[in-house]
């Protein structure tokens, strides 16, 4: 064996100066020295890994501890408290004068005895006993804690206090326009959001309006307009019944376009506004009127408040109400009650805690003698005087129907079983009209299972199963669920991306049911935003009550015809209204003018806009002999600002479904009666939707399925002359208005049995998006 071979490198006799414990490795563990020096290198790598790690750790969670104080977010808490012992100055209500330093270092001194951590500002101060002093306390706090001291103070200074905090979504929003804004109501005035009218208020606003009045009196603000975006978790109003938005004392929250008069009145005298608005989506905003009421003249302070959650009818014939009110009567239901009291005098009591306020209640009062109760009307069981017309017309004036019993039926009505008369075209169609259901029973069509609308019978329990058992689709038409159907057919609704769903008239009823939100998209259209206050047989409309109504006047004739409104550029009109006439080139877009926002023909008014037509488009098909496609879009030449007056109807999809025998409204400045005058004030009228093999033979067959009838059969209400293209209104149950017909022809005007035609909307959806946009 080789002396190399056999392992040893150097001699052990020779080299025995590197001392006995020195041991040479063997030449066969040279390979274990390399690995195992290897292994410490990677060892030591490893140390330094891990202590790299440990330091960006450390790094990262000091970071982290001093980034926290960064993201805290304001926790703000207000709230008031009163002074007792002390009357109230002039100087209090301004914070700069020593008279107020003096008061607020007092109460802050209080105040911070029990929180000394805390920062807190006397926001102002004024009451009718002593002094109410507010305040306003914000805290840094780290994102998601919760966890915040509520104080109570016990010093005999302060009588009474609340904290509160703020309803968290305001101010998790980064406010870029933070103001506030103090009113003393001397006289009336108004207030106006930032740019009311002309341009909408301002993004991620926090604005507060603090009003107050002289002791002794109260602050109404009445809202004479108030448009903003339909959806309280982005912008909003709220009212508080304090100085400070104590959520206690919120006397309402508005967003989107209240309906009706909206009028707020303090308990004291003091009032705060606040509008919170986010990042996107603004609108014109509000103007208010603010008025000082003396106490004096709010003995029946009920009558104040024209939000009207409880109305009571209050005829006297009782002892005391009171005792009828048994048990006492609370919350929003009451809407309507009717109360009978047998004595000449009534006493209504009100009672509120502490907490929480609402609008209150409004009570209309009649007085009659025993032995005649309603002279020259009607007198409902409940003692109601309605009108004697309103006796046996199939509707329920009395609210317990006691004006439709025991009515003998003309020829064109059905006698119900519990003695009421309806209209024999509501027989067995579907609806509970007789309130027996006795118009429903006997229908012999598909005894005990479900009628297709192809005729078919398919059992009950096939119905809205996601499966086409009909054949026809219409089996998973009405469901009021929304599955996802394998197939599309004419009675479902197609979402954006393709699919097909099965709930009836989905279209912006608040619920998204297509998986990708279609069916609530462009949904700003067909609510009346807030007040701004003949057909024949109609009344006059409310100004801003039809805010899509649009007149067209043609060169030198004034109004001819109606439109509606789409959007800020496009209208809908009827194809016959621009149809060249001998000399008369209706056709020709220069010799139309578009009224929009108007409510009087013989005044425009603030919200009146006008506008030349830039395009005409009628429907290529449109047949001037049967008036078949009687539609027409109109371009204005330029965009208008919408606003309480002028906004958009909603058009509806091609499967809507406009339910025979529902109520539909017509409105337009067209003739009062057959070859009368036109209006000068809009006139609306409500007409139900009628079956369409009825109108087919009460109209001769000259109506296609392009069309759609709506009337009142025993006639006296219908569109006429100078109505036409105006659109024939129906409000979905969620309260959206749609555009169902656009006013066409019919045999005169409001002729018995003689219902009027409009053109059919859903069959030009398509048409109309792919001509428009909209
Ligand atoms: C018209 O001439 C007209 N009764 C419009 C509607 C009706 C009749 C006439 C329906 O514009």
């Amino acid at each position: 064996m080789d002396s190399l071979d056999s392992g040893e490198k150097f001699s052990p006799t020779r080299d025995r100066d590197w001392g006995a414990d020195l041991q040479f490795l063997p030449a066969t563990d040279s390979k274990q020295l390399e690995k195992k020096l290897y292994e410490r290198k990677r060892l030591w790598i490893g140390v330094g890994m891990l202590i790299c790690a440990l330091a960006l750790m450390t790094g990262l969670l000091v970071w982290h501890f001093n980034h926290r104080d960064v993201v805290k977010m304001k926790r703000i808490y207000v709230g008031a408290m009163e002074i007792s012992d002390k009357h109230f100055l002039p100087e209090y209500e301004d914070p700069s004068s020593s008279e107020f330093t003096e008061l607020a270092a007092q109460v802050g001194q209080q105040v911070r005895l029990n929180c000394p951590e805390s920062s807190w500002e006397l926001t102002g101060n004024s009451g009718d006993n002593g002094i109410v002093a507010y305040y306003q306390s914000e805290f840094d706090v780290p994102h998601c804690t919760d966890a915040l001291v509520c104080l109570t103070h016990t010093s005999a200074l302060m009588h009474w206090c609340v904290l509160n905090r703020t309803s968290n979504h305001i101010f998790l929003i980064i406010f870029s326009e933070r103001k506030f804004i103090d009113i003393h109501v001397r006289s009336p005035g108004h207030v106006d959001s930032p740019g009311f009218p002309d341009s909408p208020y301002p993004s991620n606003a926090h604005m507060q309006w603090k009003f107050r009045a002289d002791p002794g009196h109260r602050i109404r603000l009445d809202f004479q307009d108030l448009i903003l975006e339909d959806n309280c978790q982005r912008d909003l109003i709220k009212i508080f019944d304090s100085l400070a938005p104590i959520e206690k004392r919120t006397l309402t929250e508005q967003c989107g376009y209240p309906h009706g008069s909206l009028s707020f009145i303090s308990s004291g005298n003091v009032m705060l506004l606040m509008l919170v608005t986010n990042e996107d989506k603004n609108f014109p905003g509000f103007r208010l009127a603010g008025v000082i009421v003396p106490v004096d003249d709010l003995t029946s302070v009920s009558a104040c408040y024209s939000f009207i959650l409880l109305k009571l009818f209050a005829q006297y014939l009782g002892r005391s109400l009171g005792k009828l009110m048994n048990p006492k009567l609370c919350g929003s239901d009451l809407k309507g009650t009717v109360l009978t009291v047998k004595s000449n005098k009534v006493t209504i009591e009100f009672n509120s805690d502490s907490s929480y306020v609402d609008q209150g209640f409004a009570a209309e009062y009649e007085a009659f003698t025993p032995n005649n109760p309603c002279p020259g009307r009607f007198q409902c069981s409940n003692n109601l005087c309605i009108n004697k017309t309103l006796q046996c017309d199939g509707w329920n004036d009395c609210d317990d129907g006691n004006d439709e019993a025991n009515c003998k039926c003309d020829a064109s009505q059905i006698l119900c079983k519990n003695g009421h008369c309806k209209p024999k075209l509501w027989l067995c169609d579907g609806l509970d009209d007789c309130g027996d259901n006795s118009d429903e029973e006997n229908c012999v069509k598909c005894k005990g299972q479900f009628s297709c609308k192809n005729g078919r019978c398919v059992p009950e329990n096939l119905k809205c199963n996601g499966k086409d058992d009909c054949g026809d689709g219409s089996d998973e038409s009405r469901c009021e669920k929304s599955l996802v159907l394998q197939q599309c057919s004419e009675f479902t609704f197609r979402c954006r991306n393709g699919r097909c769903i099965s709930k009836l008239n989905p279209e912006c009823d608040g619920e998204p049911d297509c998986e990708d939100g279609s069916d609530e998209a462009d949904c700003d259209c067909g609510i009346r935003p807030y007040r701004s206050s003949r057909i024949v047989g109609g009344q006059a409309s409310q100004e801003g009550e039809w805010p899509w109504q649009v007149s067209l006047h043609f060169k030198g004739m004034g109004h001819v015809c109606g439109a509606s409104v789409l959007n800020n550029r496009w209208l809908l009109t009827a194809a016959h209204c621009v149809q060249d006439k001998d000399k008369q080139k209706f056709s020709q877009a220069d010799q139309w003018e578009a009224l929009l926002g108007l409510h009087e023909q013989s005044q425009t008014n603030k919200w009146t806009v006008r506008r030349g037509v830039k395009r005409i488009i009628a429907h290529p098909d449109y047949d001037h002999l049967s008036y078949d496609h009687d539609i027409t879009l109109m371009e204005l030449d330029t965009n208008v600002n919408l606003n309480q007056n002028i906004w958009p109807i909603c058009l509806p999809s091609p499967t809507h479904d406009f339910p025979e025998g529902e109520e539909a409204w017509i409105t337009g400045w067209g003739a009062t009666r057959e070859e009368g005058l036109s209006a000068n004030v809009l006139q609306k009228a409500a007409v139900r939707i009628i079956n369409s093999t009825v109108c087919k033979s009460l109209l001769e067959d000259s109506v296609t399925d392009n069309m759609l009838c709506a009337g009142v059969l025993k006639g006296g209400v219908d569109a006429c002359q100078g109505d036409s293209g105006g659109p024939l209104s129906f409000t979905s149950p969620k309260g959206r208005v749609f555009q169902a017909g656009v006013v066409s022809w019919g045999e005169g005007c409001a002729r018995k049995n003689k219902p009027g035609v409009y053109t059919r909307v859903t069959k030009y959806r398509d048409w109309i998006k792919e001509n428009s946009g909209v």
